[in-house]
């Protein structure tokens, strides 16, 4: 195994043992997640223009995409080139009112004071098989997933948006969840702002892209959309009750303003890459951490333009304009994966007709939130904290 494929291994384990085996006592939170030294509060509503000097190593242990294209000699405009597009699209007409896109860098107030009743993880299992090959075999698959407090099962009425997640390298479901039973932080996160009005009650369903049929992680992500629109989504959503009537083009076209999926690192690669193939069926995305890998392995920094018109050119293959999905997109500061994803977003900010760069999502598509730290669950936990209640409407 390769250098930096230990360390982000070491980080992820380090980050799940910060997630798993809590107790309900919120004391015992501190001494697992390192909230922000001040209660700073910073605003963006500009794009992102600086990639900081963050160590800039790449993942090599990630098995390269066989048809990764080769670079090519387009001059790529620096990041701090790209003029801010400051014009939001006349035709949005959004009857929610957003709260703003701020990047809060304080997260220990729902870690904290958490009296608010508690909603529950439960293992979910589904089949899949190997969506490439014709005759692939069947086989069972399991996913964590979080039910509100409200959540009752004799309750067919009650509908609920799905935020589908997604895990980073080396990691699990357990990664955002925790596991059956039990309470992470991001759970409680979540029941505090169900508790306090900032979201509607949503399940959470994190999911995995480890298969029994190939080691290839770059290519499991890239393909995790097969699984996710032929066996997740329809065992998911005929268990519970989300808004999805049926589960048809036409019944999932018509719920996808109450579906989203975000991921960590390999998961935000996942995340792009569902964007590019399910945006029939999802309307918001955060990915976390992570560039697109579409063109090959963190294209998002080697080859930013050109994965940046990919994304738009997919957007009008489904037939969607700007105004029809959103980009949470976040990463810290000293994020190894910042080097690969505020690149990404600078160039799809320069295409203004698909991508709009906003501080509201009443005025825009996009907005980039960059916290304080690294490529880890306190960074993830952050950019949930601020992009959450910006989902759904
Ligand atoms: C990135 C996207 C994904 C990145 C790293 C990864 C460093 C994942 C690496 C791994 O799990 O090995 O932009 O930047």
């Amino acid at each position: 195994m390769k250098k930096t494929f230990l360390f982000l291994l070491l980080a992820a384990t380090l980050s799940l043992a910060g997630c798993s085996g809590k107790t309900d006592n919120p004391a015992d939170t501190s001494a697992q997640y390192t909230p922000a030294p001040t209660d700073t509060t910073e605003e963006s509503d500009k794009a992102p223009t600086d990639v900081p000097a963050t160590p800039t190593t790449k993942p090599t242990a990630v098995p390269k995409p066989t048809a990764t294209p080769k670079p090519t000699t387009t001059p790529t405009p620096k990041p701090t080139d790209i003029p801010v597009p400051v014009t939001p699209l006349a035709t949005f007409d959004r009857e929610r009112t957003y709260p703003d896109n701020t990047t809060q860098t304080k997260t220990g107030y729902y870690l904290y004071n958490n009296p608010a009743p508690q909603g529950t993880v439960i293992d979910f299992t589904y089949t899949t098989k190997n969506h490439l090959k014709e005759d692939g075999k069947e086989y069972e698959k399991s996913a964590l997933v979080y039910l509100p407090p409200c959540y009752d099962e004799n309750d067919t009425e009650t509908k609920y948006n799905v935020l589908y997640l997604m895990h980073g390298g080396g990691d699990s479901p357990k990664w955002f969840l925790a596991g059956a039973g039990s309470k992470s932080n991001i759970t409680r996160m979540i029941d505090s702002m169900i508790t306090n009005e900032e979201i509607e009650p949503m399940i959470v369903c994190a999911v995995s892209y480890y298969t029994e049929y190939s080691n290839d992680a770059t290519q499991n992500c890239l393909n995790f959309h097969y699984e996710l629109m032929n066996d997740v989504i329809p065992a998911l959503e005929t268990t519970f009750p989300t808004y999805a009537k049926e589960i048809t083009p036409e019944g999932l076209a018509a719920s996808r303003t109450h579906r989203a999926f975000g991921g960590f690192s390999m998961g935000a690669v996942t995340t792009w890459s569902v964007f590019e193939h399910c945006l029939n069926e999802f309307a918001y995305f955060m990915p976390m951490s992570g560039d697109c890998w579409a063109l090959g392995m963190t294209a998002g920094s080697s080859r930013a333009l050109q994965t940046a018109q990919h994304l738009a050119d997919k957007v009008k293959e489904h037939g969607k304009t700007a105004e029809d999905f959103f980009i949470y997109a976040g990463c810290g500061l000293a994020d190894i994966a910042n080097p690969n994803l505020t690149p990404q977003i600078n160039q799809m900010n320069t295409l203004t007709d698909t991508f709009l760069y906003c501080k509201n999502f009443a005025n825009g598509n996009l907005y980039h939130c960059i916290v304080p730290g690294g490529h880890d669950i306190n960074t993830v936990d952050k950019i949930l904290y601020n992009g959450i209640p910006k989902l759904f409407h």
